[in-house]
């Protein structure tokens, strides 16, 4: 068989994609427009590739693109190829045409790894041998590689773009609001659209009914439906005096104020979490347990610094409007908030967020990066400084007793560091830095 196949992105994808070919004994090539590639080193010298640009030639001659999740498929020259009937697919559709396993698929503007780790630890709990993928870091193709009763995947829209007949057993959209306007230049509806795709192959399926925009467009008789939200689904909250409570059929079975982890978006994703381990058939004794205990993981509402009563919050994976206001809600008892903001916005409108902001005097706000010029050009309050070291050098003189400094930058970290775990790395280095003067 000489069948052309070309992989395009040489990243953790594309490597995951060369190995997954080169154990069926094909040989692909591979494309990337990074002329300055050290990963071309790690693969053998016999596979074709070329740097520096999308080859068009070896392109609209492939038999089968698969094409990494940092390249849109709407790309002129892939809408060419596909024109012309070549076939363009991702990782997890190749993984799903090969897979056996039943997967639960997860997706969401936010929470998607939170709630990923947070079902691992249940399933896990329960005895089930379980993989865990995707956009959480690791290629859904090296799991191929072992026998597993589950895989949980975090999908991001990037990776629903490809997707064709991706078989899912339980797919949950957590919520869906704007993030990737750069990609997206038909906005939110395009956005959506994208991530609705998740529930097209699906056993069932699982969404938010505080967000309309994740309700299913079809419902279909052969697919299972289950709804969670604040105030309306099978799985919601309720309120009674100062406590927040888990109600599942109407009735309460756990009061969030007990749990290790708080703030309302939380208690969603935990909804969502509950969810899926009900359908998995896990005791509820155990799902709730794990629930109770759960603690965040790191750059994700990490308190890193306690201080003369002044708490240093890193929030670095916060990169988008909703996940900033989150995480302002969650701190809504606070004295004084000196919120680190900006980064590159990917063209969102920061105007949401400002418009949040406007009548909380108790929130001070510092800009860095490339969109710090629209942040204070939005609110003419904010201070504008180059980089978050030089806003930590001037908030660190400024804060007193009860006050908390948030590193929340609704923005992506890419203009200024590799990505969200080395700015939220720095961010803990220059706090301590800082203290030990
Ligand atoms: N490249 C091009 N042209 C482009 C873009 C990239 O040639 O226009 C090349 C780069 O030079 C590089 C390679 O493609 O050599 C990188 O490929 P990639 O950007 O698809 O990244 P991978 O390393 O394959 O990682 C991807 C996901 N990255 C993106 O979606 C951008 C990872 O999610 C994911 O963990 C990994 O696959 C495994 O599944 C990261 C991410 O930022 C964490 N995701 C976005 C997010 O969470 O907001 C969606
Ligand atoms: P993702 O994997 O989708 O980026 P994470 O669980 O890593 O999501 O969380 C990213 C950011 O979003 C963090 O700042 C976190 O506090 C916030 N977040 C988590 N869950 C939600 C939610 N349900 N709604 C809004 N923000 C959330």
């Amino acid at each position: 068989m000489n069948k052309k196949i070309v992989i395009i992105g040489l990243g953790l994808t594309g490597i995951s994609c060369v190995n997954f070919f080169l154990k069926k004994g094909l040989i692909p090539s591979i494309i990337d427009e990074n002329d300055n590639l050290k990963l071309i080193k790690k693969i053998p010298s016999y596979i074709p590739y070329h740097l520096g640009s999308l080859k068009e030639n070896w392109i609209l001659n492939a038999d089968l693109i698969i094409l990494s999740p940092g390249i849109s498929v709407f790309h002129p020259l892939l809408l060419k190829a596909k024109k012309k009937g070549i076939e363009i697919i991702g990782d997890i559709e190749l993984f799903s045409r090969y897979n056996k396993t039943p997967v639960i698929a997860i997706t969401g503007t936010n929470g998607k790894s939170t709630v990923v780790n947070m079902v691992s630890q249940i399933m896990k709990k329960n005895n089930f041998n379980i993989g865990i993928g995707g956009n959480i870091g690791y290629p859904v193709l090296d799991l191929l590689s072992y026998t597993r009763d589950f895989y949980i995947l975090e999908i991001s829209s990037f990776q629903l773009e490809t997707i064709k007949k991706f078989k899912i057993y339980i797919a949950l959209i957590i919520n869906i609001s704007q993030d990737h306007m750069d990609r997206y230049p038909l906005g939110i509806k395009q956005y959506r659209d994208i991530k609705l795709r998740i529930y097209k192959n699906a056993s069932f399926c699982i969404y938010n009914t505080d967000n309309k925009l994740c309700y299913p467009k079809i419902f279909y008789k052969k697919k299972k439906y289950i709804t969670f939200g604040t105030f309306i689904g099978k799985y919601k909250l309720s309120f009674c005096k100062k406590n927040t409570y888990l109600e599942v059929d109407n009735k309460k079975i756990l009061n969030f104020n007990n749990t290790k982890l708080n703030g309302i978006h939380n208690y969603l994703n935990f909804l969502a979490v509950l969810a899926i381990t009900d359908i998995l058939k896990i005791p509820k004794k155990i799902s709730l347990q794990e629930i109770n205990n759960y603690k965040n993981m790191d750059h994700i509402l990490q308190i890193i610094h306690k201080e003369n009563g002044i708490t240093w919050i890193n929030d670095s994976k916060s990169t988008n409007i909703n996940s900033t206001i989150a995480a302002l809600k969650y701190l809504y008892k606070k004295k004084k908030i000196w919120l680190l903001l900006g980064g590159y916005d990917k063209n969102c409108e920061l105007n949401l967020l400002i418009k949040y902001l406007k009548n909380k005097n108790n929130i001070h706000i510092y800009c860095f990066g490339i969109s710090s010029k629209k942040i204070l050009s939005l609110y003419n309050k904010s201070i504008k400084v180059q980089t978050m070291f030089e806003a930590l050098k001037k908030i660190i003189k400024l804060v007193k007793y009860g006050d908390t400094v948030l590193l929340s930058p609704a923005c992506s970290s890419i203009d200024q560091f590799k990505n969200f775990k080395h700015r939220g790395n720095e961010f803990i280095k220059l706090v301590k830095k800082l203290h030990k003067k």
